[in-house]
């Protein structure tokens, strides 16, 4: 079937998926978006509630669909299923959510879909690796957002401690997306400048403290905000939209996302996240990142962690 490059569907309308279409409407990108959620209602109200904002964003079509609507879209995005309680790590969210990707991969795979997969819902990484399996699509068209919401907040700390625009930092948040990431400070850099240096000039001088209180932090943002509200959608919304954009533009922008492993430092048969070249066929390639003894050692804990997860059996 001929891909609609303007159309997106979304699977699960809670939080993340409301959001998510709340933020790709107003993002100009689409100009179709089907919602799809077993609770029919939710989807329907969605649907309605974003359309009323379309008069101050621009024409478009956002209604609630089922498996037949989505075939043609450009990017079927799915955030269906339980999402983290407080006190619950993503990893507790495994056997409910795997069960949930067995039945919404196949419908997607049985109808021959031939666009891209973009998987939210959590662990991502695992999840991203379930419908890679079930679906049997070429990976580069399953992608996991992975850290590029991680990468964000990483971004947004240090630019807030740097006193510059975040959008000059680079800076990358890899492997799993939860408890295990890593904090690759080897190559962080603002425009160019090493973040020590930089650091330096702008008058901080204790490297290994501030480090460690913004990879925490970064860490820890989930959970804080759970504890506050529940839940965390906007953060999230606004990185799936991102990565949508790279991929309908073709930009070939560098994301960390959640791709499969194929040996690099030494990791495969996995899904965690690394950065990578996205564009209009999803993800074209995984570009080396310097990572120092420590963070070597650590993704690669992260990769053991994740494959231990992947072994655990449904109720
Ligand atoms: P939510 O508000 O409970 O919404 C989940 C929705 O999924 C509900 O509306 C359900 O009815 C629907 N659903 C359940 N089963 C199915 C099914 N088989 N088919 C279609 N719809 C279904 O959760 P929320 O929106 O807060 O979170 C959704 C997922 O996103 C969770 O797994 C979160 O952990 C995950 N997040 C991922 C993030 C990331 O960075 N990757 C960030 C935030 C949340």
């Amino acid at each position: 079937m001929q891909l609609n490059q303007r159309k997106a569907a979304i699977i699960g309308c809670g939080f993340v998926g409301s959001a998510t279409a709340f933020c790709l409407m107003q993002s100009g990108l689409f100009s179709e978006i089907v919602l799809q959620d077993v609770d029919k209602d939710k989807a329907e109200g969605e649907a309605m509630d974003i359309t009323h904002g379309t008069p101050f964003a621009g024409r478009m079509k956002i209604y609630a669909g089922n498996y037949n609507d989505m075939m043609d879209a450009a990017v079927i995005i799915i955030t269906a299923g339980a999402n983290q309680k407080e006190g619950e790590t993503r990893l507790d969210l495994v056997k409910k959510n795997k069960k949930i990707f067995e039945e919404i991969i196949p419908e997607i795979s049985n109808r021959d879909y031939e666009g891209i997969l973009l998987i939210v819902s959590n662990p991502v990484d695992i999840l991203t690796y379930t419908a890679i399996k079930i679906s049997g699509f070429e990976e580069n068209r399953v992608i996991g957002s992975g850290t590029v919401l991680d990468s964000a907040r990483f971004r947004y700390l240090l630019g807030k401690h740097l006193d510059v625009d975040s959008r000059s930092v680079q800076a990358f948040i890899i492997g799993e997306h939860g408890d295990s990431e890593i904090a690759a400070w080897s190559s962080v850099n603002v425009s160019g400048i090493p973040v020590n240096d930089f650091c330096e000039m702008r008058g901080h001088y204790d490297h290994e403290e501030a480090m460690k209180a913004i990879a925490d932090n970064v860490k820890e943002s989930a959970y804080k905000i759970i504890k506050r509200k529940k839940a965390t959608y906007y953060g999230i919304a606004m990185s799936v939209k991102r990565i949508c954009e790279v991929i309908l533009k073709d930009e070939k922008a560098i994301l960390p996302v959640s791709t499969m492993m194929h040996g690099a430092h030494g990791i495969e048969d996995i899904v965690l996240s690394m950065p990578a070249i996205v564009g209009k066929n999803g993800i074209e390639t995984q570009v080396p990142i310097e990572l120092n003894e420590e963070e070597e050692r650590k993704l690669k804990q992260s990769a053991r962690i994740l494959k231990q997860m992947i072994g655990i059996k449904k109720d």
